[in-house]
């Protein structure tokens, strides 16, 4: 039994939702939940801000420098690649790795600018062969509970059009993609830690935990 534990794989798990959904918050609360429960685990968040990729993101989107809505895109999905291989050793060393954004909002914030040379599906293009998550949390919240939680701060993005066009496309990508989980986060920080907890409780369990990240 101590054999088999040591090559146990660590679960890749994903928080995606539309702005003020509460992904972060969750992130932490999840964390914590592992930790107690005697998993190694690890949170990252996209874009990662800190590298030289994520500085150019960072100006970007605080709107101190501009970049055509290609390049940005290919900036953002370069931020994941720059970061893939050291997630494949977390995992593969045993650890759980929480990540707060992915290829989901990638491809759905590029794409809803409506740049007519920028569809889903070119978006989605540079991020296929990314470590793939075994879940994907969806953070579903309604426009008027989202609008409770404070007006819409001054970064890109952050208005009435974008939200829309994101919330529409984000529901278009329940279709395509297996393994996300839709949960309501309307309710309170508690009740969706729970329901979140159930979930993912429920998929490390039906975990192979001695193959592969998924391809
Ligand atoms: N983007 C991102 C791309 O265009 N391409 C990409 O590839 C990627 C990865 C920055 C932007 O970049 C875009 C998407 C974004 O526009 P970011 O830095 O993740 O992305 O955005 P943030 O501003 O950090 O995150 P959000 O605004 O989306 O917030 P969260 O994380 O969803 O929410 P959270 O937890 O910070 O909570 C927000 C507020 O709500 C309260 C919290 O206390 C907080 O005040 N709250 C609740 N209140 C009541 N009930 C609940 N259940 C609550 N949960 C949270
Ligand atoms: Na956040």
């Amino acid at each position: 039994q101590s054999q088999s534990a040591s090559t146990r794989r660590g679960a890749l798990i994903v928080v995606e939702g539309l702005d003020r959904a509460g992904k972060s918050s969750q992130c932490e609360m999840l964390r914590e939940y592992l930790s107690k429960g005697g998993n190694a685990v690890k949170y990252i968040r996209f874009p990662d801000r800190t590298t030289p990729i994520g500085q150019l993101i960072d100006s970007y989107l605080r709107g101190s420098a501009n970049q055509d809505d290609h390049s940005i895109h290919l900036l953002f999905s370069a931020n994941r690649w720059e970061l893939a291989k050291s997630i494949e050793q977390d995992i593969a060393s045993g650890t759980t790795v929480i990540v707060d954004r992915y290829s989901y909002s990638g491809a759905v914030y590029s794409a809803a600018k409506g740049n007519p040379t920028l569809s889903l599906d070119w978006a989605w293009l540079p991020e296929i062969g990314l470590p793939r998550p075994d879940i994907c949390l969806f953070l579903s919240i309604s426009a008027e509970e989202a609008a409770k939680r404070g007006g819409y701060g001054a970064e890109r993005y952050e208005n009435e059009t974008m939200q829309t066009r994101v919330r529409e496309l984000f529901r278009s990508l329940f279709g395509r993609q297996e393994d996300i989980a839709v949960i309501d986060a309307g309710k309170s920080l508690e009740e969706v830690s729970i329901d979140i907890q159930s979930v993912v409780a429920d998929c490390i369990g039906r975990l192979d935990a001695t193959g592969p990240l998924r391809t």
